[in-house]
């Protein structure tokens, strides 16, 4: 990738010799990346790890209702930036977001400034909580650009409109704090798991346009960046579509460890040979698949929800799928009760 973009930009130099076309910022897609990822969350979801992509609720959490602090991050080489906009969404109603937890991260929330260091070990002082855009200059941390943020309940969405501070402009481009896009979020946010939400694979992610008649900055996430000749001739700005990464939301269903369609003996044998096998090894699985899938069975297999998956489990399982089986609308608390 490296190598094609020298070419590419050394092509475009070839190219001004004969026309004022200006070389794009960034060349596909994969050069910057808008990525939502889950941060923390408490006792029962868990963000998988090397995977802030993908996050399992056990079935409990999901009864009961639970929180997932998110962010939104910036994963690219270049600032080269003069306007992101960002509309966020989840795909059902049991997952909202919390207006309330959102502080908008360019506006002071100190009344005097607070002493912090970068990654690095650079002290500086700043009344706002650093984010991923500024820089730390004579020891003082300076937020770039000026962002916009609205909830739209309606929806069920979270609109960002960040642009380059007109007085930063040509005179300093933006810059990552602490020099990688992702030292910070960009923003962070809650997303409430409605109490009751049913067992399934749900998406927060960013809203994307299929309208081929739109132009780049009218879709409802893109990025621009400011390719203005310095003669100050006028002004070239070079939008794009970011790659996008979203967040999959996994509730898992108590006892269904196979995730197929039904509760049956399957997941109780699978739950007795899970406990035996781990009896004698610690690496034992309960499943074949990614990390996400066998997190998710282990929610749905400690049916009892006491932090063991053994012999009681599989025979509730097998309890439950009897009194389904027979018709009867059986609950699991009154399985785990006896
Ligand atoms: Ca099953
Ligand atoms: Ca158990």
């Amino acid at each position: 990738m490296r190598d094609m973009m020298k070419i590419m930009a050394s092509a475009a130099c070839a190219a001004m010799l004969l026309s004022p076309i200006q070389a794009h910022a960034y060349d596909s897609a994969d050069d910057f990346t808008f990525a939502l990822r889950g941060i923390a969350a408490a006792d029962g979801i868990t963000i998988m790890p090397g995977d802030p992509q993908t996050v399992v609720v056990s079935p409990k959490s999901a009864d009961e209702g639970a929180i997932v602090h998110m962010g939104i991050y910036l994963e690219a080489q270049e600032a080269d930036l003069s306007i992101m906009q960002m509309t966020v969404t989840s795909d059902t109603e049991d997952i909202t977001f919390v207006k309330d937890t959102f502080s908008n991260p360019v506006r002071a929330v100190y009344a005097t400034p607070v002493e912090m260091a970068l990654p690095d070990g650079t002290a500086f002082t700043s009344r706002y909580e650093p984010y991923a855009v500024g820089r730390v200059k004579n020891g003082a941390y300076d937020p770039d650009g000026s962002l916009t943020a609205s909830f739209v309940s309606a929806e069920n969405a979270l609109y960002l409109l960040w642009n380059h501070s007109m007085q930063d402009s040509k005179v300093l481009s933006a810059s990552f704090l602490g020099g990688r896009s992702d030292a910070y979020s960009f923003v962070e946010f809650d997303a409430a798991i409605a109490a009751g939400t049913q067992p399934g694979s749900y998406t927060v992610g960013f809203k994307k346009s299929d309208d081929p008649t739109l132009r780049v900055d009218q879709t409802p996430t893109y990025l621009s960046s400011d390719h203005s000749p310095d003669d100050g001739s006028g002004s070239v700005y070079v939008d794009m579509i970011p790659a996008m990464k979203d967040v999959q939301i996994i509730v898992a269903e108590r006892g269904n460890v196979d995730r197929d369609d039904q509760i049956g003996a399957r997941d109780a044998s699978d739950v007795l040979k899970y406990s035996t096998a781990r009896a004698i090894s610690d690496s034992a699985r309960l499943t074949n698949g990614t990390a996400a899938e066998e997190q998710t069975a282990l929610y749905a297999g400690d049916v009892n929800g006491d932090g063991e998956i053994n012999a009681v489990d599989a025979s509730m399982i097998l309890v439950y799928a009897t009194e389904h089986g027979v018709g009867h609308d059986t609950s699991w608390e009154e399985i785990i009760r006896g």
